[in-house]
């Protein structure tokens, strides 16, 4: 441990609850803080508000210890990690309402000597041009002197963040060279991979270079899909011989990009940087663009195959989790739904109710997988969830399953036949 005994975590979602519980666990006493009373008393009973493989026990392990507590309000603490959402306005600019929210709590109870830290992923100049100016207003501190100020961004991929918070390398990036001594201490008494060190704008570019980097690498994927489409080809054979040259890396195409972190963080360089950053807004609108396109797809085989019952399997973002933000499999149904009056099915394990955006159609009806199989002819993954890998399969022969990540091989939709999850 550092010389940093307390720390407060703002923010309980899919970052701060598992750096909450690691903290907790790595020896510190550890309060967390979120403006949601049902997380707050589910935490404190031990339980946790997110599906992530591992967490809870981690959770309850430290909230037994008396090592976790939640609360509504912050406490004094020698550390304050800011780990609240980030998104965008409708118009692709940044909202800062939640850092800011976040930044006001951190004023309440900061002291002199305190360190702030935003994991949080921020347009560059956040922390100097909104966090810092905000902190001095509200209590006269100023980061050079009174308080140290650091950005480490976090890296985790949702499904193994109990994993790569520990062992993936950190970007740490402080205000002043002590912010980012001791944050790397704090840091390093649990994680395993590098701590690289750098100054604070250098660590928000370098995050949102990482998720922008992925981006385009998937607009380009995507783009070769069409242009194997054109040609009759198989675009993952494509991409797979063409990976086993040393020097290149493609992404797969997909039916477009979702989640919290990948198609909102290119606009914060975006909207930082208009005139710089042609590839990048392009890169936005070649994926945005994915689920119209695959939406069109599924109505023209619902054409060719009149009088049967489509169900469309899966709407989280990605498989195996529940987060559904910005999921492409929403928009893929919702674009069904506008144009498709005929019942439809839709099946996601991880929820309850169909998402408030799909439920005001009412020819949508959620269902389990056994339902969709014995109730629909056509039975399409747009979210390969393990679940479905291992039922599908079984299904009769008479059933038409197609992945949706590789609708654009199926050229004649009259002749097709079921595709291989
Ligand atoms: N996708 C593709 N093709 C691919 C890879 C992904 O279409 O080749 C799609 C997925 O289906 C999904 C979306 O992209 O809809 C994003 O999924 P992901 O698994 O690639 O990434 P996230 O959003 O779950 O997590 C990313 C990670 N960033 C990078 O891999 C650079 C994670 O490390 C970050 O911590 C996280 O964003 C974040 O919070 O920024």
């Amino acid at each position: 441990m550092s010389g940093h005994r307390t720390i407060s975590v703002i923010g309980l979602g899919y970052i701060g609850l598992p750096t909450a519980a690691t903290f907790a666990n790595a020896g510190y006493q550890v309060i967390g803080v979120d403006v949601r009373p049902e997380v707050v008393d589910a935490i404190n009973r031990g339980e946790i508000h997110i599906a992530e493989q591992g967490l809870d026990i981690l959770v309850r392990a430290a909230v037994q210890r008396g090592k976790l507590r939640a609360s509504l309000e912050p406490r004094p603490a020698d550390v304050h990690i800011i780990a609240v959402p980030t998104p965008i306005c409708e118009d692709k600019s940044f909202d800062a309402s939640f850092i800011e929210a976040a930044t006001h709590l951190v004023a309440k109870v900061l002291k002199p000597g305190d360190l702030v830290i935003v994991e949080s992923t921020i347009p560059p100049r956040t922390c100097v041009d909104v966090v810092a100016p905000l902190i001095e207003t509200l209590t006269g501190f100023r980061h050079q002197g009174d308080y140290l100020l650091a950005h480490c961004p976090e890296r985790v991929i949702p499904g193994k963040i109990l994993h790569e918070i520990i062992y993936n390398d950190r970007i740490i990036g402080g205000a002043s060279p002590e912010a980012t001594e001791c944050t790397a201490a704090l840091y390093g008494s649990f994680v395993k991979g590098q701590l690289l060190k750098t100054d604070i704008i250098t660590a928000e570019l370098c995050k949102l270079m990482e998720n922008t980097y992925r981006d385009v690498n998937i607009a380009l994927a995507n783009e070769f899909a069409d242009i194997a489409e054109g040609l009759g080809i198989d675009v993952n054979e494509a991409i797979r011989h063409a990976n086993h040259h040393p020097r290149v890396n493609i992404h797969s195409p997909g039916i477009g990009v979702g989640g919290h972190c990948i198609p909102i963080d290119p606009w914060f360089i975006v909207h930082s940087m208009p005139d710089k950053t042609r590839l990048i807004r392009l890169a936005r609108e070649i994926n945005d663009q994915r689920p119209q396109r695959i939406a069109n797809h599924l109505v023209e085989i619902l054409r060719h195959h009149p009088n049967q019952r489509m169900a469309l399997l899966g709407l989280s973002y990605k498989p195996d989790v529940d987060d559904m933000r910005e999921s492409p499999a929403i928009h893929i149904v919702e674009a069904v739904a506008e144009i498709v009056v005929d019942p439809i099915l839709i099946v996601e394990p991880h929820a309850r109710a169909l998402p408030p955006v799909l439920a005001a159609y009412p020819q949508l009806q959620l269902v389990d997988v056994a339902t969709a199989i014995a109730e629909a002819e056509i039975l399409v993954v747009l979210t390969e969830h393990s679940r479905f890998k291992e039922t599908l399969p079984q299904t009769g022969a008479d059933k038409l399953i197609i992945n949706a990540q590789n609708i654009f091989q199926l050229s004649d939709y009259a002749q097709e036949t079921s595709m291989a999850l």
